[in-house]
């Protein structure tokens, strides 16, 4: 066609819609889910998905953007590995005329035209769901109750609000004290490692709070080697509600987790046709959750996907 002056449309050479992705990294079960989900969706859709893992480096996500800017892609969205640093390379994306789309994670860029929606979880909700349950179940607690925080990748959007919404919702009862707090960088290996740091340095902990289920999965093995019961002498929150975590629910060792959905995949190749065909789209699209008791994991358990 002769309409040379646009020049970016980057349809696959059998006319299939190109998506380029970023995605963090892999690690966490949340991170495998979402994954899957992604490349499931695309292939059901008929998009041609170009998928790059990032292993959770800023750096190589502002490479692989940049890629596919190159490319020419139709459309590219990314989950961001942090929240700050992003408005150079966004702004590159949009003088190319490629529309991006922010799922899973958001970024703190104060021009919002640099991306077209965010698709993902209320994290301040999930933290704060979590921080409520506990404020309920030590209510008839005498004396302080001692909380051990374990945070996500320093500087994400899912670290930063968990926090925040925690925080906020346990400053309803002055007895509940964080005593320690320090990132596990989502990982299991993360959590173990510094579980053991915390109970090494603090020999009353009544509370873990863990902002996903794999650093909560390290940190029993932490507890149990070092001789206390997981789910008794410690109450233990998460947030995800992955399969391993349901499990750990169920069986005694977690005490309640708030559930994050990794089964983004379909709403973003929805989100990828409409922008890519020039429709509006809401410019926050806000995943539907649930929260989980030990009773509750036992009943979802045998359905759970994931
Ligand atoms: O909770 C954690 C993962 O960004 C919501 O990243 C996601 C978080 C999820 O590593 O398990």
């Amino acid at each position: 066609c002769g309409n040379s002056d646009t020049g970016s449309d980057g349809a696959g050479d059998d006319g299939k819609l190109v998506l380029g992705f970023s995605q963090v990294g892999a690690e966490s079960g949340w991170r495998t889910a979402n994954t899957v989900s992604i490349q499931e969706a695309a292939g059901e859709a008929g998009i041609e998905l170009k998928f790059d893992d990032a292993q959770q480096k800023q750096e190589n996500q502002i490479r692989a953007i940049r890629n596919y800017i190159q490319q020419k892609v139709d459309v590219i969205a990314f989950s961001p590995v942090v929240e700050s640093g992003w408005d150079t390379v966004l702004k590159e994306a949009k003088d190319a005329g490629i529309p991006v789309i922010l799922t899973d994670r958001a970024v703190d860029s104060a021009d919002k035209s640099l991306y077209k929606t965010f698709l993902g979880s209320d994290f301040v909700k999930e933290g704060r769901l979590s921080g409520e349950w506990l404020v309920e179940e030590k209510k008839a607690a005498t004396g302080d109750v001692n909380i051990v925080e374990l945070q996500g990748t320093t500087g994400s959007a899912p670290a930063n609000d968990r926090k925040k919404g925690f925080g906020e919702a346990i400053a309803a009862d002055p007895k509940l004290k964080i005593i320690a707090s320090q990132s596990g960088d989502f990982t299991r290996a993360g959590g173990k490692q510094v579980m053991e740091q915390f109970l090494r340095a603090h020999p009353k902990i009544d509370v873990l709070f863990a902002h996903n289920d794999d650093m909560g999965l390290g940190a029993l093995e932490a507890i149990t080697a070092a001789g206390k019961v997981p789910g008794q002498d410690i109450t233990i929150i998460t947030i995800d509600a992955v399969k391993d975590g349901m499990q750990a629910l169920a069986d005694g060792k977690f005490n309640f987790i708030a559930e994050c959905s990794p089964l983004l995949g379909p709403q973003l190749m929805d989100l990828a046709k409409k922008v890519h065909a020039g429709e509006e789209v809401p410019p926050r699209i806000e995943t539907e959750e649930t929260t989980f008791t030990q009773e509750q994991a036992k009943e979802a358990l045998p359905n759970r996907k994931y």
